[in-house]
């Protein structure tokens, strides 16, 4: 599996695009707190990191990972963000639920996407165990938080680089 070799924090930091004018949205679901918040604090540093000031990020809190669609629907409503990053944790229990919710959110987040034209960036968990959880929110395996906040500015910077009109040739 990649995640076993990859540190999902190394990134190219010398190569990201710029943030000027940008304004993110973040979604935090409530449940496993303590991963949850860990992600948060690697995806807020890394905005802060590449110039995003604290005044363009917008955080709300949502009880579940299930809920993350509708929270980042409801930020994506206020037309003022150029991405939406959505941390969760969904630990794999007795039961399927993991894989009901884990399907529901990644669904979600992709049709939000695609409608919206809004990057939904999809910075949940997925882990058999708590271990595995800590490992990837600033463990041995980095912190998806950050890699979570790349992906959002990249896709940000695609989408305004993309909706600058062109500049007329001749004339
Ligand atoms: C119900 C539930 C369970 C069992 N496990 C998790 C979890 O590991 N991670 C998570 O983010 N949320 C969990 N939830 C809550 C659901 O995401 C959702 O909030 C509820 O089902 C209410 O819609």
């Amino acid at each position: 599996m990649a995640s076993a070799i990859k540190n999902l924090s190394v990134y190219d930091d010398s190569n990201m695009p710029s943030t000027v004018g940008m304004s993110f949205g973040i979604v935090v679901s409530a449940w496993n707190a303590d991963i949850t918040h860990a992600l948060y604090e690697g995806c807020l540093q890394t905005l802060l990191k590449h110039g995003v000031s604290e005044d363009d990020i917008r955080t709300v809190q949502v009880p579940g990972s299930f809920e993350l669609p509708v929270g980042a629907k409801i930020l994506a409503g206020a037309k003022r963000f150029d991405a939406i990053i959505c941390l969760g944790c969904v630990i794999k229990g007795e039961t399927q639920h993991d894989e009901y919710i884990n399907h529901a959110v990644a669904t979600g987040l992709t049709n939000l996407s695609i409608a919206s034209g809004i990057p939904c960036i999809f910075g949940v968990l997925t882990p058999n165990s708590q271990e595995q959880a800590l490992d990837r929110a600033g463990g041995k395996h980095g912190n998806k938080g950050v890699e979570a906040a790349v992906t959002a500015i990249r896709m940000a910077s695609l989408r305004k680089e993309i909706a600058k009109p062109t500049s007329k040739i001749g004339y």
